[in-house]
């Protein structure tokens, strides 16, 4: 009998490529440059040899590329290249710029965390920056994945106005290091 190699949907895909493009290229031997970018053709050719059945091609990661709901990944100008555009735990320069941000940013967390939020502050955890949005509805989705979701408002520009850096990635997510509790607000 032959192996049927079924493509598995493009979801479990974006979140192969999250995996190994923000957290664990090493996994599948794969190597970023210093600033997270991976050959696409190498991609492929090790995620397929690591698990067959992802069953991995160029036209299946243009497609996830394009239609990502949160545009995590981008292809480079010359098409060679692809990396995720946030929420990395592993080292990588994405040569940010500074940005002045609007006046209040959103954070999605869960309930459970707010007695320590409110002691010690946002903190970046395992990835680079603490990820903040401009609207309520990405933050809620973001809470939701840890539990009961809260919103928690941040004075964003005073923060800025007060020497704190923000930067903003090509997919729109607010970043920065940390946010001390006397800007965060719970309604
Ligand atoms: C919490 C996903 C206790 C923080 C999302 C969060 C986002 C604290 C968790 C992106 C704390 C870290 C990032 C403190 C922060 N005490 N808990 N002092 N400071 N926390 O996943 O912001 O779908 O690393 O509130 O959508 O939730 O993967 O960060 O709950 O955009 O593309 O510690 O990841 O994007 O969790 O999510 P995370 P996040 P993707």
């Amino acid at each position: 009998m032959t192996e049927l190699n079924t493509a598995k949907p493009l979801k479990t895909i974006s979140k192969f490529l999250s995996f190994v493009l923000r957290h664990k290229p090493d996994a599948i031997g794969l190597a970023l440059d210093n600033n997270g970018w991976a050959n696409i053709e190498q991609l492929i050719k090790l995620a397929n040899q690591s698990d067959e059945s992802l069953a991995i091609t160029h036209e299946l990661i243009v497609e996830i590329v394009k239609t990502n709901d949160k545009k995590r990944f981008i292809i480079s100008d010359d098409g060679l290249l692809i990396r995720a555009n946030q929420g990395h735990s592993i080292k990588v320069d994405l040569e940010l710029t500074e940005q002045t941000p609007p006046e209040l940013l959103y954070h999605g967390t869960a309930s459970r965390f707010l007695e320590s939020i409110f002691i010690e502050g946002l903190k970046p955890k395992s990835r680079h920056h603490v990820h903040l949005s401009t609207d309520i509805e990405t933050a809620n989705s973001v809470g939701q994945r840890y539990g009961k979701p809260v919103i928690l408002s941040i004075k964003a520009r005073e923060m800025h106005n007060q020497g704190f850096k923000f930067y903003c990635s090509e997919n729109g997510v607010w970043l920065t290091d940390t946010v001390p509790v006397k800007f965060i607000t719970k309604d």
